[in-house]
């Protein structure tokens, strides 16, 4: 006999609202899909305050996205992203592309002038109704903020943006996570930064598609770009095979071809000179970034990127969410449990091992068959 199905309170009572109920769309959704401006900025204050039944319109957008190209700018402050964002801006804008913009800014309170900076720098695009520019301020509130930036990045793509570009400096972990929403990750680095390349290298190089040595008018950028060449071909664990040229001191030049064919068909990130203030090297990105883009959908090696990018997505919000419910049920047993800790009266693994016991049991007794 087949196992009866189990459903929650919540589960019953859904489907026992009247069908009709289900075929309305949320007010905003419609307008979003029709390519209303304003109702997309409802659902981003929606979205950022975690209020109202966002959640019913992100769910009844979801089917409409994926057509975006969705390029995530990062690297140190001050490397030039936002001048380098507000090019980009205007190089698809050019080919009648509709854009949308999140500005992720750390910035504390007491200092927060960075937001009002990228708002003045991409004033020109504020009238262009084929342009969407929001910034989110982080507030000390990362783990938070790129939740926001992953459900911003859905609501764009459903209200018809072919790009989305999304500016964050690549500093923490949490940063360096909604770098990861993006399909293609383009690190800003100025030149001159000589060692700190190598500091800047555990984070941002893992999470690197494409380079950027902006500033490239200042001396010291092709040491640079030598530098993001050695430090690609030791991530890469290939520089004993014969890609090095030369036998000086300091950065060798590299054999970037070499190091594709040993490379096979991972994707090896390209170093592109930009002037980002004035427009010089935009074309290059661009068509770096229609390559990556290719990868991704072409070969076997990008499809498992894609795959996985969605599957980190579900894993995060599927744990917020677990932790969520879990510690509504069973918030008292939780401050006692941390207290017993604290008196070491408990280890922490035994007390967490107790906790998830006593939430599937809570969990258990909500559970009735569906007749
Ligand atoms: N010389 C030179 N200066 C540039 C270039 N690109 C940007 N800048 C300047 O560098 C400064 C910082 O540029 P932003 O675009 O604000 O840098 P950012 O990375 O967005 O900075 P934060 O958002 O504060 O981290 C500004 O004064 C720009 O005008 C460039 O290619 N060459
Ligand atoms: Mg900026």
């Amino acid at each position: 006999m087949r196992a009866k199905q189990l459903a929650t309170c919540d589960d019953l009572r859904a489907l026992a609202r009247p069908t009709h109920e289900c075929q309305v769309m949320h007010p905003l959704s419609e307008k979003i899909l029709n390519g209303d401006p304003r109702s997309l900025a409802r659902l981003l204050r929606a979205i950022d305050d975690r209020q109202g039944s966002y959640l019913v319109a992100l769910a009844e957008l979801y089917p409409h996205t994926g057509r975006a190209k969705i390029l995530g700018i990062t690297g140190n402050p001050g490397a030039g992203k936002s001048t380098l964002t507000d090019r980009l801006i205007s190089h698809y804008r050019k080919l009648s592309n509709k854009v949308g913009v999140i500005a992720v800014d750390p910035t504390s309170p007491f200092t927060g002038g960075a937001i009002l900076g990228d708002r003045i720098r991409m004033q020109q695009h504020a009238l262009d109704e084929g342009v969407f520019i929001r910034s989110l301020a982080t507030r000390g509130n990362l783990g938070g903020i790129s939740r926001s930036t992953a459900d911003s990045v859905h609501a764009l793509d459903a209200w018809g943006a072919d790009v989305i570009l999304v500016e964050t400096v690549g500093v923490g972990q949490d940063e360096l996570d909604i770098a990861r929403l993006a399909q293609s990750t383009i690190v800003v680095v100025p030149p001159g930064l000589g060692d700190e390349v190598q500091a800047i290298k555990a984070g941002i190089l893992e999470i690197a598609d494409i380079f950027v040595v902006n500033k490239a008018d200042r001396e010291g950028a092709d040491a640079t770009v030598r530098d993001l060449e050695s430090m690609i071909a030791m991530g890469h664990e290939l520089h004993h095979s014969g890609v090095r040229k030369g036998a000086h001191h300091g950065p060798q030049r590299v054999d970037l071809e070499a190091l594709q064919a040993l490379a096979g068909d991972e994707w090896l990130p390209p170093i592109v000179k930009a002037v980002a203030s004035r427009g010089q090297g935009i074309g290059e990105l661009c068509e770096a970034v229609e390559r990556h883009r290719t990868f991704l959908f072409n070969s076997p090696v990008g499809e498992q990127r894609r795959r996985e990018r969605h599957a980190s997505e579900l894993s995060k919000i599927f744990a917020t969410s677990l932790i969520e419910r879990a510690m509504q049920s069973i918030a008292g047993q939780f401050d006692d449990a941390s207290r017993e800790v604290f008196l070491r009266r408990q280890d922490p693994y035994s007390a967490a091992r107790e906790l998830i016991a006593a939430f599937l049991s809570h969990e258990s007794s909500q559970l009735i068959p569906i007749p």
